[in-house]
């Protein structure tokens, strides 16, 4: 399962044989150790349909110490292997390159504790994030894959990253040797703290059979309007504003460009403009949590009242019950899909100050945390287009000291683009670590890093 010769003549070619079929049944019992056509294809290609392997082992392990087995087995046999969460990926991080062996998480569902007074949660890295609740709430991710690529999402505005809410992991080595680091404290200064090293390492370090951690109450008052605005700039100056203002209660600020709109209007079913006299050029989402529903709403009516007599923003909405404020929702959660219906889209994650990520657009994403969603939408993928925009996007980032992955990371797509956000020495370190942990490189091949800097020993 490492590449074929052809593109990287450095790494050995190991092909899995009825043997290991045959030990890997003897681990996983016979029904999950799937070769079947149907299933290996859908796991094979990514949710974008954009990138497809050529697995021919899909491996669905049911433990901790089942993993570990498969682990030590497949590095003692040099096969390498992918593992797959949701497989929701969007830099072709979650999905084969070549033939690696599945390693798929599903079977890892279960709450092993939840701490009532603390919001402390353990699970296994399998959950389903809707059913846990608390960061974004993506159709079939999961809370290991969110652990992976330390995903952000439309709260991180008010609950940060992930390196702050998880207490603790379990992962399991290249080697099969299982790290118990599932603390459930919150201050643990003892020495390096290394779950960060596995938090957003898509992979390539370990896999994440278990998680720890913090989750926020469930408060009574949340509250939801669409704003439009005429410009950009009345964008950021409403994001000053609203810090200041619902500093305490905000919990999301995410906007949309007139041609996002116009995406989700064109392609999602039952998407109404709900400004229905005029399209705008720029839209916001401001959304508020709080524990009292009186107060919070008139904190929120008072202000909106404010940016309108100031000019901030031309027109503006609450959502007044439940399904309001989810059609308001699939709005900006809806883009992505939107695009994919739309035909081929050059997808970029982008983090750049405030003030000029509106200058390379067409975009939505996380305002409050400087998020842009920068999405080309054409017709078919053309090689011509993609000159135009690369490198571009990725030298006007790096000019702009921004970051070329905000939150989906590098996977893939992103692997030997890492040196317009990361200094040599930085990828140099990262590679140490890379074959510390996984010396023979079984471990994710291709992704997050250029091949070339982790040959296998
Ligand atoms: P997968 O796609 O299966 O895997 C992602 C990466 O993690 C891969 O490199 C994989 O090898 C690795 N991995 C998965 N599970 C494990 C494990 N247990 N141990 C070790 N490695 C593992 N991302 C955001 O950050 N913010 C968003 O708001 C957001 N919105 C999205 C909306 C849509 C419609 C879609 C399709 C995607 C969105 N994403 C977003 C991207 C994606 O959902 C997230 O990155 C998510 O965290 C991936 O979870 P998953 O379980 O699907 O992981
Ligand atoms: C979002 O914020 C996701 O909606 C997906 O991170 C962004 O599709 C995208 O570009
Ligand atoms: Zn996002």
């Amino acid at each position: 399962p490492m590449a074929p010769s052809n593109i990287s003549p450095e790494f050995s070619i190991f092909k899995i044989k009825s043997e290991d079929i045959y030990h890997f049944k003897e681990i996983l019992g016979e029904k999950n150790v799937i070769q079947d056509e149907d299933r290996l294809s859908t796991a094979n290609s990514d949710w974008m349909k954009k990138y497809r392997g050529s697995s021919q082992l899909l491996l669905a392990p049911g433990s901790t110490e089942e993993i570990s087995q498969i682990l030590h087995y497949c590095d003692s046999r040099y096969l390498a292997v992918v593992p797959q969460g949701g497989n929701t990926g969007l830099v072709g991080g979650s999905v084969p390159v070549y033939d690696e062996v599945i390693v798929n998480m599903n079977r890892m569902d279960k709450i092993v504790s939840f701490d009532q007074i603390s919001g402390i949660l353990v699970c296994e890295a399998g959950c389903i994030l809707e059913n846990v609740g608390a960061f974004l709430a993506n159709e079939g991710c999961q809370i290991g894959g969110n652990v992976s690529t330390n995903a952000g999402g439309l709260r991180f505005l008010r609950y940060g990253s992930l390196h702050g809410n998880i207490l603790g992991l379990e992962v399991v080595l290249a080697n099969g040797s299982v790290l118990d680091m599932l603390g459930t404290l919150r201050k643990d200064n003892t020495g390096y703290d290394l779950k960060h090293l596995f938090i957003g390492s898509e992979g390539t370090l370990g896999i994440v059979t278990k998680v720890s951690v913090l989750t926020p109450p469930q408060l009574a008052s949340t509250n939801l309007a669409l704003l439009a605005c005429r410009d950009y700039f009345s964008c950021q100056k409403l994001l000053f504003e609203a810090r200041r203002a619902l500093g305490e209660i905000i919990s999301a600020f995410e906007f949309m460009d007139c041609h996002s709109m116009e995406m989700v209007l064109k392609y999602l079913e039952g998407v109404r403009n709900p400004f229905s006299s005029s399209m705008y050029d720029f839209y916001v989402l401001i959304e508020t949590t709080g524990s009292d529903e009186a107060s919070d709403k008139s904190k929120l009516e008072a202000f909106l009242g404010r940016s309108m007599e100031n000019g901030i923003i031309d027109d503006g909405v609450i959502a007044q019950d439940m399904s309001q404020t989810m059609s308001f929702w699939r709005m900006r959660e809806g883009i992505t899909e939107a695009l994919v219906k739309a035909g081929a889209v050059y997808k970029y994650d982008l983090s750049i100050p405030v003030d000029k990520l509106y200058d390379i657009v067409l975009g939505y994403g996380h305002l409050g945390d400087s998020n842009l969603h920068l999405n080309i939408s054409t017709a078919t993928y053309d090689e011509d287009i993609f000159a135009k925009i690369e490198p571009f996007v990725y030298e006007w980032t790096a000019k702009n000291k921004g970051s070329i992955s905000a939150e989906h990371g590098l996977g893939l797509m992103k692997a030997d683009k890492i040196y317009y956000s990361k200094t040599p020495e930085a990828v140099n370190l990262m590679a140490s670590i890379k074959r510390l942990l996984d010396p023979k490189g079984i471990l994710n091949p291709y992704k997050v890093l250029p091949p070339s800097l982790i040959l296998p020993n």
